[in-house]
Order: C-alpha cells, then sequence, then structure tokens
C-alpha cells in the first residue's frame, strides 16, 4: 500500500507549545525519503487546517480548548478513514497524542465497515487513560486510550466509533499512571507491559504474543507511538520526559518486530516538540524507528550468525 503523510499540527492537547512544529521537522528530518528508498510509495497530504470552532464547556474547569479538540478528532478521523478507504497505510505526523483521539476513531470506522477487529498497540510512557472528567492537568493528551476503549466522560464527543475491547488493547512502555488512570485501569482488562514487565520479560516476548493474537483474529492493528516511549537520554525533544524509556536497539526492535508481523494498517508518531531538540536529533531518530518499521534491516533473515 502507499504510505499516506497526514501533518496534524495540534498543540492543544497540552500546555507546552512546539508539537505544532512537528509535521514540518519530520519533514525536514527526511521521512517520505527514507520511506520511498525502501520501496514503498509515499503520498503527502500536507497539514491539516483546525476549522472555527465555537467555545464548549466542560464540567471539569482543568480542561482547556476542548472545543479545538472536538474539530481536530472529526477532521482528522476523515482523513485517516479517506487514506484506508484508498487502500493507503496512514501515518499521522503529530502533533500530540491528542492526535489519537481522531486518528483512531477513523481507524475504528473503516475496521467497522470492513468487519475487521481493530487491535491497538500504545508505545507510551504514560497511559493515556483519563477522561475530561478525571483530568487534573486538563491536558486531554492524557485521554485517548479511554475514549477508545468506551469509557464515560467524553459527551463533549462524537461517540467513539466501534470501542475496542480491553483485550484487544496493548500499552507497552509504561512507566507513568496518574491515580486516577490507575485505579480505572485495574477495572479494565487491558494488558499493562508496564516497565517492570518489559525488564523481567524482554522486549520481544509479550509483543509477539499482542502480535499473534492480531494475526490470529485478522485483526488491523492501529500503533500510536510517543516519544516519550523512548528514553529521554536518547530522544530530548518531548514535553513530558520520564526517566527509564525504551533504549536505542529496544526501539529498532520493537519496530523490526511489527515490520515482520506485516500487521501495521496505521500509525500515529506523536509528541515531538521540535523546539525541545538538539539540531534535530530526536526527529531523525523518530524517521530511522519509521524506517525499521517500513522494513529497512541489515540482512533478511535467516541468515547464518555464527
Ligand atoms: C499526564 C501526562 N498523565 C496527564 N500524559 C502524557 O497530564 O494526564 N501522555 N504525557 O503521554
Ligand atoms: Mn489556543
Ligand atoms: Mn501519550
Ligand atoms: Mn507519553
Amino acid at each position: 500500500p502507499n504510505t499516506v503523510l497526514i501533518g496534524a499540527p495540534i498543540d492543544e492537547g497540552q500546555r507546552r507549545p512546539g508539537c505544532v512544529m512537528g509535521p514540518t521537522a519530520y519533514r525536514v528530518a527526511g521521512l517520505a525519503q527514507a520511506i520511498g528508498d525502501l520501496g514503498h510509495g509515499v503520498e503527502d497530504w500536507g497539514d491539516m487546517v483546525l476549522p472555527a470552532v465555537q467555545a464548549v464547556s466542560c464540567p471539569n474547569p482543568a480542561v482547556h480548548h476542548l472545543a479545538e479538540l472536538l474539530a481536530w478528532t472529526e477532521i482528522l478521523a476523515d482523513k485517516v478513514d479517506d487514506a484506508l478507504s484508498q487502500g493507503g497505510l496512514p501515518i499521522v505526523l503529530g502533533g500530540d497524542h491528542a492526535l489519537a483521539l481522531g486518528s483512531v476513531s477513523g481507524a475504528a470506522r473503516f475496521a467497522a465497515r470492513q468487519d475487521r477487529p481493530l487491535f491497538l498497540l500504545w508505545l507510551d510512557a504514560h497511559s493515556d487513560f483519563h477522561t475530561p472528567l478525571t483530568t487534573q492537568s486538563g491536558n486531554l493528551h492524557g485521554t485517548p486510550v479511554a475514549y477508545i476503549a468506551g469509557r464515560a466522560g467524553f459527551e463533549a464527543f462524537p461517540p467513539f466509533p466501534k470501542p475496542i475491547p480491553a483485550e484487544r488493547i496493548c500499552l507497552y512502555g509504561i512507566r507513568s499512571v496518574d491515580p486516577a488512570e490507575h485505579a480505572a485501569l485495574l477495572k479494565h482488562d487491558i494488558a499493562i507491559n508496564d516497565m517492570r514487565v518489559l525488564d523481567e520479560r524482554g522486549i520481544v516476548a509479550p509483543l509477539r504474543e499482542f502480535l499473534d493474537m492480531v494475526r490470529a483474529a485478522g485483526g488491523m492493528l492501529h500503533v500510536s507511538l510517543d516519544v516519550d516511549f523512548l528514553d529521554p537520554s536518547i530522544a530530548p525533544a518531548v514535553g513530558t520526559t520520564v526517566p527509564g524509556g525504551t533504549t536505542f536497539r529496544e526501539a529498532h526492535l520493537v519496530m523490526e518486530l511489527l515490520h515482520e508481523s506485516a500487521l501495521v494498517t496505521s500509525l500515529d508518531l506523536v509528541e515531538l516538540n521540535p523546539f525541545l531538540d538538539e539540531r534535530g536529533r530526536t526527529a531523525k531518530l523518530m524517521v530511522e524507528l519509521v524506517g525499521s518499521l517500513m522494513g529497512r534491516k541489515v540482512f533478511d533473515r535467516p541468515t547464518r550468525s555464527f
């Protein structure tokens, strides 16, 4: 399938300006070229523009930019649905993680029409399981997983097309969970591969198990990659760094396994804040990771390796 780049310059899901420059940074870092060099077709659909919005009130006074995010959610859902409907592999260039409210809505709508189950792999330091009613920061980038899982509290939003059942969601790389999220996660049966699990089992086994499930179900797979999934020492350009993230090699291995699975049907790249970057270092790393996801490798296996 043709890769479709969709720029989503969303800054409204958190409070530190800069993610709005993310799509441009990915282009400057050579994303289209990197994908094209691997033999894939690439279409760049440019950056989306936020339509005019009307104020919306929220019972939680901490919540900000609700109206803007409602609008982003609708237009992004349409774009991702369009890209999938044209047989494309959408890659949404963020923008903060609030964009997943829309991108996963679009993927879910398409999957429902195809009558295929949609699975979600959330590569993130955070669980993003707040609702607009439980968030204390008021930052809606901390809410998409709850929306996608069909939690109550999103009455201002369009109903999520077909909430993804807990057993089809895999949180991966988690190491920062707020108390309200913690309580809610324990009530849902979502697979939580936090760093404790990955340290003990390694990063390959839990991911393989999840991918086997997707394959057995004939499912589609949306991958949402938050820059803070990576350790801040290799990926400093993100507003919410958390120590103890995945290493360069672990992250590439995750991407290689995803490529080999041939299961990924849509992808988000989120939370890159180029204003915090060191000469494009984080943007370039993200582009390299997409390269691994799209099939870059040293050798095609099997090779004799000893
Ligand atoms: C935090 C941060 N849990 C919040 N969330 C982030 O504000 O709700 N998600 N950074 O990736
Ligand atoms: Mn604003
Ligand atoms: Mn996130
Ligand atoms: Mn995060």
